[in-house]
C-alpha cells in the first residue's frame, strides 16, 4: 500500500510537471504570436488542440494508474477467494468482470530448478535456474523477483537468490546446499518461494513450489520446470516478545538499555528449545556506533536477563538514534540464528516509536515496555529504506 502511494505520488508529480509544461508551452506560443494578424479561428483551433492534448495525457495517466492497481487486486482476491464465492450473488457486474480476470490471472509463471543429493557428503544441492512468465507486481508492469529456499518444518536454514531487477523471465543460476542426512530428509518439505522485492514495503509473494522430499527419487539428479502456485496467506509467525527498559539522562548524556526478559520465543533447536541471547546495536544516522550482547540463557523460551548496558549519547545525537534489538539462538555448531528483531527510536513506528518518546518525556526514569519480535529480513529492509 505504501509503495503504491509512493508511486502514485510520483505519477502525480509527473503529471503536475507535464501539466505545467503544457501551460508554459501554451503561454510561449501565445506570446510569440502576432496578435493582430492572427485570425480568431486560428486562436480557437490552437486552444482546442492544446485542450485535447491535456485531456489525452490525463487519460493516459489515468489508465496507467488503473492498470497498475491490477496486480494488487489479484492478490487481494486470492486471499478472499473463498469469501467471494459466498457473496457472489449479491454483487453486480463489477464482480463478474473480476471473476473473468481471475481466470486469466491464475498463471503465476513457472520455475526451473534442479535437485541433487550427494550421498557421500549428505548434502542436498538445490539449483534455482530460472523463471518464466512471472506476473507483474509493480507499477510499470514488471517485478523484481528473487527466490527464497528453505526446508519445512524447521525453516532453520534460509537461502535467497539475488534480486533480478525488472525481469519477468529472470535467470538466477544459483545453487544452495542443505546438509541433511538422508534418513532425516524424508520428513521434510523443500519450499521454493518467489518474491517481488520492494524497497519501500513488505515483499510480496508471487508464488511458490513445495516439494515433499519423500515424494521424489533422489537416486538421479532432478531437473525440471514447475508451475508456481499461490501460497496460502502466510500467517504472521509468532517469534516472541521481549521486555526492555530505557532510561536517558540528558544532562549526563547517558542512555541505559536494560534487557529484562523475553517470553514465548520461537523454538529454534530441533532437539530442544532455544538458547537465547540478545544483541543491542546503536545506530546514529544509519551508522552503527555501539554494540553489546547479553549472556546466553540455555534451553529456554522464556529467558530472564536483567542485564543493563550504558552508552554515552549526547543529547544532540538522540534525535537520530536507533536502538536495534536482535534476539539470537546460540548454536554451538554453526552460526547463531536470529529469532527476531525490532528497533526503537529514529524512524520506528508503533510501539518502537512510543517507547522512545515515553523515554524522552521521562528523563532520568527507566521506562519499561514489551515489544514483539519481527522477522529479521523485514526489519533489515525497513532499516535500509529511507526514513520518511
Ligand atoms: C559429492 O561431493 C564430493 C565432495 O564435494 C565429491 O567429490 C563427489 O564427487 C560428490 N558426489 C557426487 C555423486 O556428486
Ligand atoms: C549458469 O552457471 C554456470 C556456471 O556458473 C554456467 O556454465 C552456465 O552457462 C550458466 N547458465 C546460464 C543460463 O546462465
Ligand atoms: C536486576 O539487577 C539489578 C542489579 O544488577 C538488581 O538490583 C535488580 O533487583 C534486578 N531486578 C530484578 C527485577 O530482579
Ligand atoms: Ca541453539
Amino acid at each position: 500500500m505504501l509503495a503504491w502511494l509512493k508511486n502514485f505520488k510520483l505519477i502525480y508529480n509527473q503529471r503536475r510537471f507535464l501539466h505545467d509544461n503544457n501551460l508554459t508551452l501554451f503561454r510561449n506560443c501565445f506570446s510569440k504570436m502576432p496578435h493582430k494578424s492572427m485570425p480568431m479561428w486560428a486562436v480557437g483551433a490552437i486552444v482546442v488542440v492544446v485542450l485535447a492534448l491535456i485531456a489525452c495525457m490525463g487519460f493516459c495517466i489515468y489508465k496507467k494508474c488503473f492498470g497498475a492497481k491490477k496486480p494488487k487486486k489479484v492478490r487481494e482476491r486470492k486471499a478472499g477467494r473463498g469469501r467471494r464465492k459466498k457473496d457472489k450473488d449479491g454483487e453486480d457486474g463489477d464482480d463478474k468482470k473480476e471473476g473473468k480476470e481471475d481466470e486469466e490471472k491464475e498463471n503465476l509463471g513457472k520455475l526451473e530448478y534442479s535437485l541433487d543429493y550427494n550421498f557421500t557428503d549428505n548434502q542436498l544441492i538445490v539449483g534455482i535456474l530460472q523463471a518464466q512468465d512471472l506476473p507483474a507486481m509493480d507499477l510499470g508492469g514488471t517485478s523484481d523477483p528473487y527466490v527464497k529456499v528453505y526446508m519445512l518444518p524447521d525453516k532453520k536454514k534460509k537461502f535467497e537468490t539475488k534480486v533480478q531487477r525488472k525481469n519477468l523471465c529472470p535467470v538466477f543460476n544459483e545453487t544452495f546446499t542443505f546438509k541433511i542426512p538422508y534418513n532425516e530428509l524424508g520428513g521434510q518439505i523443500l519450499v521454493l518461494q518467489v518474491f517481488d522485492f520492494d524497497r519501500f514495503g513488505k515483499h510480496d509473494t508471487i508464488g511458490e513450489i513445495k516439494i515433499p522430499m519423500n515424494s521424489i527419487d533422489l537416486a538421479q539428479p532432478i531437473h525440471e520446470w514447475k508451475d508456481l502456485v499461490g501460497g496460502e496467506k502466510e500467517e504472521q509467525e509468532k517469534l516472541g516478545d521481549i521486555c526492555i527498559s530505557l532510561r536517558y539522562v540528558p544532562t549526563a548524556g547517558k542512555l541505559t538499555v536494560n534487557i529484562m526478559e523475553a517470553k514465548n520465543l520461537k523454538k529454534m533447536d530441533v532437539g530442544g528449545l532455544s538458547d537465547p541471547f540478545v544483541k543491542v546495536v546503536l545506530q546514529h544516522n544509519g551508522k552503527r556506533i555501539k554494540k553489546k550482547k547479553t549472556s546466553v540463557k540455555q534451553n529456554t523460551l522464556n529467558p530472564y536477563f536483567n542485564e543493563s548496558f550504558s552508552f554515552e549519547i549526547p543529547f544532540s545525537m538522540i534525535q537520530k538514534l536507533q536502538v536495534i534489538i536482535t534476539v539470537y539462538d546460540y548454536d554451538k555448531l554453526g552460526s547463531n540464528d536470529a529469532i527476531g528483531k525490532f528497533w526503537i527510536g529514529y524512524g520506528a513506528s508503533g510501539v518502537g516509536l512510543r517507547h522512545w518518546s515515553d523515554m524522552l518525556a521521562n528523563p532520568r526514569r527507566p521506562v519499561a515496555q514489551w515489544h514483539s519480535l519481527c522477522q529479521e529480513e523485514e526489519v533489515d529492509a525497513a532499516l535500509k529504506a529511507p526514513i520518511r
